[in-house]
């Protein structure tokens, strides 16, 4: 159901559940994954990785891997060291003393999987080979497991450059929080509440094919990379090789979901090695080395939480303190340590906020953006302390979040900290969600279960989605940095027939962005979206044309699509001009429709589009000079969000430009017995303003909701003492199939953007709405005997909160 009507008025096939134009070539087999381009003379590249999670080297010994047969040759942490610089980083000093390279730096590992040495050989096999004969003498260190033996004060340090193992810590005050406390007639506290860590797991592992022309100095890159130009400028640094000789191309591939920003590390010893061979180099990620380095959520502990709350169920403020594990390297951190505050309010009217953040180095593997990244950690505890307060006071979960949620005549709603909430109707999302798990029969049948050995549990999980802006929030940790915001490219063409042809600079793997832009552009030129060629921005030269970016922070739908309609509306005018000069009309007065150009009123008067593209190209002396100075039939354009610089001094950023939200409803039993918990029924309900498409919008939901369902009830990195990955396969790791996943109704609700061209907001990541969701339902199963102080609600978890441990305050 739809509360609002689009914002477009002249759309015909935006609005359109259009099917995806990606899913022919795919579903044929058809795609170009990693491993799919042939390449000749292909040598393939195996990293011997660290069985330690610290340790200091002692020696390398690569003489026996130059006896497999086969064997082309190694690389090794000295020459990586007198080859590269360290990969740049968003941290400031003294964390920016950190050694990071491409193969285990300083002397030390920092954890297991770490790769030591890269050995290459002519087959995947030889090279593994190869690697298995290289002998690495370590001196083993004490480990760092966790957060609080990082910061314990006789802690071994982890990167020594920097003298103790604090990576970032802010202190962010909105509001009057002391005020809050004073004045609020409740408090609840809770000492500690924990969001694990997990990750994305996308179906197709990291591929780096590199082919190095020793002609031209040129790196040709191939591989899944959702941020070509950052990859692109990643690399240039390490490898102090100018950015212009670094091509990286994307094809397609199987999903990303935040983790391959990380991919510039492999690829750049993946380069070196292509160089130093002179010939093409691929390295194929294998399932555990993914595991292990392929980048993990963040693993955050909040302590001392507490919620000021009125007797009327009003909430005035939160504080918290928080230490997030970052493991080993800072690799697009300490980003997470602020990002969060895109969010700061969650979906309420919070008056006052204190946070202090303070994130750490361990000895485990690195931390990367996955969807929701920083944010979601946030909202889980919000919407956590919510419940709490709720049991606590005997609210209803539904009636004390109708009260506290910000309601539709707020928008635009400023937050605590100056950002700016764009559009909502959250009532309206929690009501459809309710309705659609059916809530008091939900209720009902939870009442007959008592008894039976069996509990059922309802939860709700209130999320946002923020879309448009990383590096906005990264000037509030490091003021130094160039960013201001996020702008994205956009560029369309008409070629010498009269084809249009689009070029973005989002880069697509898996979220049909070829399709929603074939749909704009269509709409945009009186046209069909078959008619539209799409090239994805994958490819560093041509997103080079249209300008930085790449997919990332959900914001395809608003600055992608926003590019792209400025750059058609560049064409538009061109094709316009072009033709009213040679119809004797102004261009006011043309319209396109069907592949024409044609004077409005008169049908007579038409030219087809391949007319206007013969003359520009083909007979420009028949134009006026001036109008044939002008045209060149290529709109190129980029988009960014319409808003100032945030307030560095004052710590408030209102650079993001979008805010979906998304309302999860989940009804869950819990097995008294065993702590299984099985989900009976699921709802999620979206509202991401205006859908370009409502077929892909949807299938996005139901994709962060499998991805959220499962790091609730199955995902986990767990580590043992020795800094050992305990789930480095899929056997110990379990990610959801189709068969773990609750049929899943959806529900929508519009409230367009008004910041935004068509009224869209960026939804992709989706908040993690079922982590909140889960937590919320095991707790309202269990009641007041015990709280859910951890996001990964494991049978032993329910267990534990089943006997009442950890019971609230
Ligand atoms: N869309 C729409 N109407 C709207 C909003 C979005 O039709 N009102 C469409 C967009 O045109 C786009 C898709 O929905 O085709 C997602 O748009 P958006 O929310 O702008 O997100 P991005 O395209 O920028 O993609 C990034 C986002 C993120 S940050 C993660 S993480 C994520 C996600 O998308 N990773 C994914 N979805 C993924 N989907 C797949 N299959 N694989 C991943 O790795």
């Amino acid at each position: 159901t739809s509360t609002t009507t689009a914002a477009t008025t002249t759309a015909t096939w935006s609005g359109q559940s259009v099917n995806r134009t990606e899913d022919d070539r795919l579903l044929r087999a058809q795609g170009e994954f990693g491993d799919d381009t042939p390449i000749s003379r292909l040598a393939h590249l195996f990293f011997v990785r660290s069985p330690y999670a610290h340790a200091r080297i002692v020696s390398i010994d690569v003489s026996g891997a130059e006896t497999v047969d086969g064997f082309l040759g190694a690389l090794t942490p000295d020459e990586v060291d007198e080859l590269t610089d360290k990969f740049g980083e968003l941290q400031v000093a003294p964390a920016d003393a950190e050694v990071d390279r491409c193969l285990a730096s300083g002397g030390k590992v920092r954890f297991v999987g770490e790769p030591v040495v890269a050995v290459a050989a002519v087959s995947r096999e030889a090279a593994r080979d190869a690697a298995a004969a290289v002998v690495v003498e370590y001196d083993e260190l004490v480990p760092l497991t966790s957060a609080d033996q990082a910061v314990a004060a006789d802690a071994p340090v982890i990167h020594e450059g920097i003298g103790h193992n604090v990576l970032h810590h802010g202190a962010w005050d909105f509001g009057d929080v002391d005020f809050a406390f004073q004045h609020a007639q409740n408090l609840i506290e809770v000492d500690e509440l924990v969001c694990h860590r997990f990750s994305a797991t996308p179906l197709e592992c990291s591929v780096v094919t590199v082919d190095y022309d020793a002609g031209t100095d040129v790196f040709d890159i191939i591989g899944g990379c959702a941020m070509p130009q950052f990859t692109m400028l990643m690399m240039a640094g390490a490898l102090r090789h100018p950015s212009s000789r670094i091509r990286i191309q994307s094809r397609d591939f199987g999903g990303s979901f935040g983790v391959k920003i990380g991919m510039y590390v492999p690829a750049t010893a993946v380069a070196l090695m292509a160089r130093k061979l002179r010939r093409a180099v691929r390295w194929t990620e294998t399932r555990s080395e993914h595991h292990q380095m392929g980048g993990h959520s963040n693993e955050r502990t909040f302590r001392n939480v507490r919620l000021a709350v009125e007797d009327d169920g009003t909430v005035l403020g939160l504080s918290y303190e928080c230490l997030d594990d970052i493991g080993a390297y800072s690799r697009y951190e300490p980003l997470g340590s602020v990002i969060w505050a895109q969010v700061a309010n969650a979906c309420y009217q919070l008056k006052h906020l204190r946070v202090d953040f303070t994130s750490v180095y361990t000895n485990k593997g690195p931390t990367h953006p996955v969807r929701g990244y920083s944010r979601l950690q946030h909202m889980w505890l919000v919407e956590r302390m919510m419940d709490l307060a709720a049991h606590h006071l005997g609210f209803d979960p539904v009636t004390f979040r109708l009260h506290n949620y910000i309601q539709p005549d707020q928008y635009p709603y400023t937050t605590v900290n100056g950002c700016v909430y764009d559009s909502g109707d959250l009532p309206a999302s929690l009501r459809q969600a309710l309705e659609l798990i059916d809530y008091d029969d939900a209720r009902r049948l939870q009442a007959a279960a008592v008894g039976t050995g069996k509990r059922i549990g309802i939860g709700i999980g209130s999320t946002l989605d923020s879309g448009t802006n990383n590096f906005g929030q990264a000037r509030l940790m490091n003021p130094y940095l160039p960013f201001g915001g996020n702008t994205e490219g956009g560029l369309v063409r008409m070629g010498v027939d009269g084809t249009v042809f689009a070029t973005t600079g989002g880069v697509a793997f898996g979220q049909g962005h070829e399709t929603t832009t074939a749909q704009v552009v269509a709409d945009a030129l009186g046209l069909r979206p078959e008619d539209i060629h799409v090239h994805r921005g994958g490819d560093s030269a041509l997103s080079a044309q249209t300008g930085f970016s790449g997919s990332y922070a959900s914001q395809f739908a608003v600055t992608g699509i926003g590019a792209i309609l400025n750059a058609t509306a560049k064409l538009s005018a061109e094709i316009r001009l072009v033709a009213g000069t040679v119809l004797g009309a102004s261009p006011d007065e043309i319209v396109l429709e069907g592949g024409f150009a044609k004077v409005d009123g008169d049908p007579e008067r038409m030219l087809p589009f391949g007319d206007v593209a013969g003359i520009v190209h083909f007979a420009p002396g028949s134009l006026p000079a001036e109008v044939a100075d002008e045209v060149g039939l290529v709109g190129r354009a980029v988009y960014r969000a319409p808003f100032e610089l945030p307030d560095v001094e004052h710590k408030t950023g209102n650079l993001t430009l979008t805010y979906a939200t998304q309302i999860h409803a989940c009804v869950l039993e819990i097995d008294e017995e065993t702590g299984l918990v099985e989900v009976l029924r699921y709802a999620a309900v979206d509202d991401c303003g205006v859908p370009i498409n409502p077929m892909i919008v949807q299938g996005q939901v139901f994709g962060a909701t499998a991805h959220g369902l499962s790091a609730a009830l199955f995902e986990h990195f767990g580590y043992n003492a020795d800094g050992q990955l305990l789930a480095a396969n899929f056997y110990d790791y379990h990610a959801a199939t189709a068969l773990d996943m609750p049929t899943i109704a959806y529900g929508n609700v519009v409230s367009p953007s008004p910041f935004t061209p068509t009224g869209a907001k960026g939804m992709g990541e989706g908040g993690g709405a079922p982590l909140h969701a889960v937590s919320a339902a095991v707790q309202d199963a269990i009641g007041r005997t015990g709280a859910i102080l951890n996001s990964h609600a494991s049978p032993e978890a329910v267990l534990d909160a089943l006997a009442g441990a950890g019971a609230d305050k």
